[in-house]
């Protein structure tokens, strides 16, 4: 088999990619370790920045987003039993989405099986081979054979776990990495959302956060123990503990419902550099990731996706390689923004069992701050919704 750019993995990053280069009349295949249904009902990010929102319009997916999604134009910072909107398009000039990332990719999945792509799932024993060549290849098992992808490009979109960045010989990547000492227990309940923007809680017992997936599906979150055991919270404990950490002093009322999920996710910051060696180019969770606090992973998958595909695009039709030697550089520029407020934001917002009784009270002082001060609220804004793709 041969293609243009082999692209593995079919996460946000993976298939946005194939579909851009579609648009552009340039081929490619993607090898997908696990099964459609797998992959449209895996359940992770909920906020879209403006311009992945835009891109989705941009290439012609944005017709069920605009219809199902909730746009949001402030959200609300909870502390000391005090609640403080930040009102985040009249700072910006821009909104958010609330759209689900396997809403996302099953969009680009139906485009991708519509145009008749190479979208191969369920496969395995994906190895890289030669990407420091001009001919590089992939080798593969799919429906029981042994199979060879030859490509001019590989883009290695296979997400944290992925065999992309560990294939690359030990010392060419450096890494740079902050493991946090709490994790997120997430929950999806058919519940009706018990306030229409997302709430932001910084509480004495930990983090909690509201978000939610429609008018009828709350998404909520709980800071705990990066190895929580699940099993320890019953539906009645959850609840309980998300209403003692979302109550305020005006008597905000969380409604509770039956919790059709719940898992517990471990927080981590981690880049690797660079993002490209030879004809391997890594994109998304594959190079870098962030905690989850600031909603930053898929629109940073979105965000090296758009560099990429420039990039392959004019060295595909004009044979210029320019934007393909500057990708790491260029894409890495924006990923450090955004680590930065991830990290940020989850400093200010968790309760850090190391913090000394002043440490906790500067933290409060300077949520205190940031949301009093409109200098403070607009620098919130900007990043929240999102800086510029490229
Ligand atoms: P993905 O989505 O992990 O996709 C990688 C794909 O590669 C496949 N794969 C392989 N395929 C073939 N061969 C192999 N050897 C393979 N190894 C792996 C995998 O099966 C998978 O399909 O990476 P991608 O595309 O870079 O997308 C990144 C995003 O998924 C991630 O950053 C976000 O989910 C992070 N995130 C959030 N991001 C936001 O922008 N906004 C949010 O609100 C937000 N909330 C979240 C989040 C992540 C969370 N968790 C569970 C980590 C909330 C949570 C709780
Ligand atoms: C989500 O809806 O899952 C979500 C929203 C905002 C965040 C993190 C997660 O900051």
């Amino acid at each position: 088999m041969r293609t243009q750019v082999g692209i593995i993995g079919g996460g946000p990053a993976g298939l946005l990619l194939s579909h851009l280069l579609h648009l552009q009349g340039i081929d490619s295949v993607v090898l997908e370790a696990r099964s459609r249904e797998y992959c449209e009902n895996r359940i992770r990010a909920g906020l879209m920045e403006h311009d992945s929102a835009q891109l989705m319009r941009d290439i012609g997916l944005g017709e069920r987003m605009d219809r199902i999604g909730l746009v949001h134009e402030g959200i609300v910072l909870r502390f000391d039993g005090r609640s403080h909107r930040i009102p985040v398009t009249e700072l910006s000039g821009k909104q958010v989405m609330i759209y689900g990332q396997h809403e996302v990719v099953r969009d680009l999945i139906k485009a991708r099986v519509e145009a008749q792509a190479a979208l191969l799932f369920e496969t395995s024993d994906v190895a890289i081979h030669d990407y420091e060549t001009d001919a590089p290849r992939i080798t593969f098992r799919h429906d029981g054979r042994d199979q060879v992808l030859e490509c001019d490009v590989i883009a290695g979109c296979d997400g944290f776990h992925g065999i992309c960045r560990q294939t690359l010989p030990d010392g060419f990547i450096r890494d740079y990495d902050r493991i946090y000492p709490f994790g997120w227990l997430g929950i999806l309940a058919d519940v009706a959302p018990s306030h229409d923007e997302l709430i932001y809680a910084n509480h004495e017992n930990g983090f909690a956060l509201l978000t939610m997936r429609s008018s009828t599906v709350s998404r909520l979150y709980l800071q705990c123990a990066p190895d929580e055991d699940i099993d320890q919270w019953s539906d009645d404990r959850i609840w309980s503990e998300l209403r003692v950490r979302l109550s305020d002093n005006e008597g905000f009322e969380l409604k509770d419902g039956p919790i059709t999920q719940k898992g517990v996710t471990a927080m981590r910051s981690f880049v690797a550099e660079p993002m490209r060696s030879g004809r391997l180019f890594l994109a998304g969770d594959a190079a870098h990731i962030v905690p989850p606090t600031g909603a930053k992973g898929m629109n940073l998958a979105f965000a090296d996706i758009s560099v990429l595909a420039r990039g392959l695009v004019n060295w595909f039709k004009h044979g210029d390689a320019e934007g393909l030697e500057t990708y790491s550089d260029v894409a890495l520029r924006r990923v450090w923004k955004a680590q930065r407020f991830s990290w940020w934001l989850t400093t200010l917002m968790h309760k850090f069992d190391a913090h000394t009784p002043f440490e906790r009270r500067v933290q409060i002082a300077e949520l205190d701050y940031v949301t009093g001060s409109k200098a403070g609220m607009t620098t919130i804004a900007e990043q929240y919704v999102g800086l510029p793709l490229m």
